[in-house]
């Protein structure tokens, strides 16, 4: 059989929706069927531009809000080659996190002339996803899930209007194809099991299909 193309498969949702232990799950799953997995995070935190991100979060220092956006952005521009790369040869990358995260987490700020649209910008032309899991969780219920932590945007008003922003970029934009919501409310095994079946339809269209690696 022809060598097949790897696959982009993103986790999205709020802060305490499940997504670490998801990821996790799904590439050891992957990996026991016998493909080649990448896992990655965005932010990824080791890059010297990674760096200042974190130390931004964690309220070290101050930066403008257009320039931590594209700060987000930058990060995930430095690893764009490399998920083209692993896609092209063959290896699935699986993301906790990607643009979906950077354009509506911005945009929950409320700050005039950064919204949705403006913040979506600089990600275009990036590695699209073949399929975005958003993982739903209403704030409160994400908020038992033991608390939130210190960091910036951890907060409860903020997380409300980031679970509307992805709402509407799900409604309105041309995310919405890509993104498929499970219920992230349910118990760990019961929310895997619906990832497994959503990665399963997505994965099948792509290699249906042929469709090459796309761009946002
Ligand atoms: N975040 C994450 C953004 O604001 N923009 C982005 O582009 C990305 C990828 O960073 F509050 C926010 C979301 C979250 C914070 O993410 C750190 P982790 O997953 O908690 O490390
Ligand atoms: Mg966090």
């Amino acid at each position: 059989m022809a060598s097949k193309r790897g696959k982009l498969i993103v986790f999205e949702g709020l802060d305490r929706s499940g997504k670490s232990t998801q990821c996790e799950r799904l590439v050891t799953h992957l990996r026991h069927q016998g493909q080649k997995v990448e896992h990655m995070r965005f932010p990824d935190r080791t890059t010297p531009i990674g760096k200042m991100i974190s130390n931004y979060l964690s309220g070290q220092t101050q930066q403008e809000d257009h320039v931590i956006h594209l700060l987000f952005t930058a990060n995930r521009w430095e690893l764009a080659k490399a998920i083209e790369s692993f896609v092209k040869e063959g290896t699935t990358v699986v993301v906790d996190r990607y643009y979906y995260s950077g354009c509506v987490y911005t945009a929950a700020k409320g700050v005039s002339g950064l919204g949705l649209d403006w913040c979506r910008q600089p990600e275009v032309g990036l590695p699209r996803p073949d399929v975005c899991i958003f993982l739903d969780i209403a704030a409160e219920e994400a908020a038992k899930r033991g608390g939130y932590g210190e960091e910036r945007y951890e907060r409860k008003e903020m997380q409300d209007r980031v679970r509307e922003l992805f709402g509407e970029l799900r409604e309105h934009h041309d995310e919405r194809e890509d993104i498929v919501v499970i219920d992230a409310g349910r118990g760990v095994e019961d929310v895997e099991e619906a990832i497994q079946k959503a990665a399963v339809k997505a994965w099948d269209v792509v290699e249906q299909s042929g469709l090459p690696l796309r761009k946002v």
